[in-house]
């Protein structure tokens, strides 16, 4: 290994120099963007291991080229420990990520025109839940719901249902990026069975606190399918697993592969496999329930220092603040002062913002990352009052120098796994 990276200094040191500081940047700062993580040093290994060398068109057992006696037995342990970590029946660990994970689903059901309902993109839904922008947003007829963020973020069911008997939908869909609340799986599950459609969760933000029993499970409430992400609270390489019962099964691989890739990325595929099997020990639930007593300890000291959250508080990881209301200051704004002081976020749309979505009314923060370095909740603590007193003070120059080199001394003492 070592050797691989002496090549790299040697032959490409732009390169190299960019990883190198990139590895620096992850170090010194405070990473709060609730969608990434700090994956396990086994996983950079597999990730970067000759299985990037190989294809593997197909599944095991079929497969379209020679000399896979080591792709079927990475691809079939991800599969099994994928169904035992979700208590599901089928797992499909090729979708290369999260928007081909989706449109694999939404193309092996649909056909041009039809209809899903899936959540307002600005209430918290993904750009691939149907957002207009997207191009299956063109293809197929997404009908978006809203949630009641004055209610904490509560879905109106009783409309919902309104709404699907009117449209008919072939597929209900719930999942989000940006939305601090658990879901009411039932509910979903009434409605889809009101008008015959299809269930889907896509659980990418939280299939880690699933993994780990921390929150609740759709497979547990009847659902059909339910995508997630690997990279985000699972802790994995970058990568998307359809999950599913036995009657789609078939649907959903052939959907995925000829229907939408070609060679699945068996060194992403090794990684998964690591990281579900990291997922099944103990120590995984010990993360995911930390990282939920850190959410509520960073939202309790952020909300006491005058930020207002969307939905006033979380149930998840994550955090939405209106910067805007809070701070009188836009979320690019906000975004740029606390990247001044090492502190990692993303500006963020709020529910019908009247602001563009690059210069929106808030800023989106969550734990994962930080657990994983092991901070608790008195690190959380502080970071909140860094974080409100940089936006307060974002003018003040010599103040946030102040704040930055507290951060990176801090940071210092908590290691970054794999560098
Ligand atoms: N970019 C991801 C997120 O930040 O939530 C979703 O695609």
């Amino acid at each position: 290994m070592e050797a691989n990276w002496k090549l790299l200094s040697e032959n490409d040191p732009e390169i190299y120099h960019a990883i190198k500081g990139e590895e620096e940047r992850e170090k010194k700062g405070i990473e709060l963007i609730p969608s990434e993580n700090y994956t396990y040093p086994e996983v950079l290994a597999a990730n970067g291991s000759v299985f990037t060398n190989k294809y593997a068109e197909g599944y095991p057992g079929r497969r379209y080229y020679g000399g896979q006696d080591y792709t079927d037995v990475i691809e079939k342990i991800a599969m099994d420990r994928a169904k035992q970590v979700f208590r599901c029946e089928h797992a499909n660990v090729q979708a290369l990520s999260g928007s081909p994970m989706n449109q694999a689903v939404y193309l092996a059901f649909l056909k041009p025109g039809d209809t899903v309902l899936g959540m307002d993109l600005s209430h918290g839904g993904h750009l691939t839940h149907g957002a207009p922008v997207s191009h299956m947003g063109k293809i197929f007829n997404f009908v978006r719901y809203k949630t009641q963020p004055d209610a904490a973020g509560k879905i109106d069911f009783e409309e919902l249902m309104r709404v699907a008997k009117e449209t008919k939908p072939k597929i209900v869909l719930c999942g989000y990026t940006s939305y601090p609340r658990d879901y009411d799986y039932e509910d979903f599950k009434k409605v889809a069975d009101a008008v015959g459609a299809i269930t889907m969760a896509d659980v990418s933000h939280i299939g880690g606190l699933i993994a780990g029993g921390v929150m609740r499970n759709p497979f547990d409430y009847g659902f059909d399918i339910v995508t997630t992400t690997t990279h985000k609270s699972l802790r994995g390489p970058r990568g998307g697993l359809v999950l599913c019962r036995e009657q789609y099964a078939k649907d959903i691989d052939k959907s995925v592969f000829p229907g939408l890739q070609g060679g699945p990325h068996m060194h992403t595929i090794a990684g998964i496999a690591v990281t579900l099997g990291k997922a099944l020990q103990p120590e995984f639930k010990t993360y995911a329930v930390q990282t939920l007593k850190n959410a509520k300890a960073l939202a309790e000291t952020l909300m006491n220092n005058g930020a207002q959250l969307i939905t006033g508080g979380t149930d998840n990881h994550m955090m939405v603040i209106n910067t805007v209301a809070s701070f009188g200051i836009d979320g690019k704004e906000a975004e740029r002062v606390l990247d001044r002081v090492s502190i990692t976020t993303n500006k963020q749309i709020i529910p019908d913002d009247p602001n563009p979505p690059l210069r929106p009314s808030g800023i989106r923060l969550g734990t994962p990352a930080a657990t994983t370095r092991g901070m608790k909740e008195a690190e959380m603590k502080q970071i909140g009052e860094w974080l409100t007193n940089a936006l307060k003070n974002h003018q003040n120059e010599a103040y946030l120098d102040e704040i930055k080199s507290k951060v990176e001394v801090f940071c210092s003492k908590y290691p970054v796994p794999g560098i």
